[in-house]
């Protein structure tokens, strides 16, 4: 199958899924649809928001995907709903997260973090010179350290951060409904959707023109960790820079129109959600908490104002804004 055709493939699967209950084979289906679509994507997670070493290498891709795996223990945890932040007993002493304001994985973690009401320390990292982070041997952000302990890659991350908000979720049994079991693959095939393919359609919209690129470099830059000359040559010589690395990604990923995929996203988002408040039903659970997540990081540029006027998004999107609240990290 050519990539273009098993992406359409992949996300058509995600519709049906969200159309209610199916039977094994669709399960199957569905499962093989979610890996089709992250080979269409051959799969670099690696994000292109502040990077100039131009288009990573696959084994980064096979690290996305190994990420995404390790998300499926606390998604298997998490079937229905998410906990309400009252009753979370974690509270670890110390938790600082290494970041880029802009980041859409950094969102993702801290949309996690912010729901569950656990205190966190905001080190913003400058994207240039790294030093923030110089002490670790891993790369990219967001690093969130927890009572001294290094935790990297944002699927990664969540995951274990669930397995201690939640240590006696119950995990797959025998005793599992189907429709239980159902869920659980749709919240999967969900999470790694994002992933695999949300991400991607991000660097696209933002770069899209070289004025898009400038404002989203100008809302980069302010809200980023630059130096006065950082921030005026990143501002223009970034953008410019983005604008043909986005190109490039475009064609990497398959896309044609990056507006229309960026809002075939959404409505393929809404359609999950069949009518209910959040894909957890009352209350979020973490596909809701992923997608979010990714798009805050664009939801103020003009791809992401564009997507809320063009799409039924918005709704989902501010109640997940209130269910989300203040956020509990501070800087110092
Ligand atoms: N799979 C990783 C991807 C993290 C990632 O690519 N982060 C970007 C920032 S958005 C990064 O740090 N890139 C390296 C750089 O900026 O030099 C995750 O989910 O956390």
């Amino acid at each position: 199958m050519f990539p273009q055709m098993r992406r359409a493939a992949g996300l058509a699967a995600v519709r049906r899924a969200a159309g209610g209950i199916a039977s094994a084979d669709q399960h199957h289906r569905l499962f093989q649809a979610a890996l089709f679509t992250s080979s269409s994507a051959n799969s670099s997670s690696r994000s292109h928001w502040f990077s100039y070493n131009g288009i990573a290498g696959d084994k980064v891709a096979t690290h996305a995907v190994f990420g995404t795996m390790l998300f499926s223990t606390a998604a298997t945890a998490i079937v229905e709903e998410a906990q309400a932040k009252e009753t979370v007993k974690f509270r670890p002493k110390d938790v600082v997260l290494y970041q880029y304001e802009a980041c859409p994985f950094c969102n993702k973690v801290k949309a996690f973090l912010d729901y569950y009401d656990i205190p966190y320390k905001v080190v913003e990292v400058n994207p240039l010179s790294k030093k923030e982070t110089k002490w670790s041997e891993y790369k990219k952000v967001p690093i969130l350290m927890v009572d001294g302990v290094q935790m990297v890659d944002s699927s990664d991350i969540i995951d274990k951060l669930y397995t201690k908000v939640n240590p006696g979720a119950v995990t797959d049994s025998a005793e599992e409904s189907e429709e239980k079991k159902w869920r659980r693959h749709v919240l999967l095939t969900l999470i790694i959707w994002v992933d695999n393919h949300l991400v991607h359609i991000l660097s696209p919209n933002i770069y899209r023109s070289i004025s898009e690129a400038i404002d989203s470099f100008d809302y980069i830059t302010t809200m980023g960790n630059f130096s006065f000359m950082e921030k005026m040559s990143a501002k223009y010589v970034g953008a410019g820079a983005m604008y043909f690395i986005s190109k490039r990604l475009k064609k990497r990923h398959n896309i044609t129109d990056e507006r229309a995929a960026l809002y075939e996203a959404a409505e393929t988002w809404v359609d999950a959600l069949q009518g209910r408040d959040f894909l957890g039903g009352a209350k979020p659970n973490l596909a809701d908490l992923a997608v979010f997540g990714v798009l805050k990081s664009i939801r103020y540029l003009r791809a992401g104002q564009d997507m809320v006027q063009h799409t039924r998004i918005g709704d989902w999107y501010d109640r997940m804004e209130n269910a989300v609240g203040v956020s509990a990290g501070f800087r110092e």
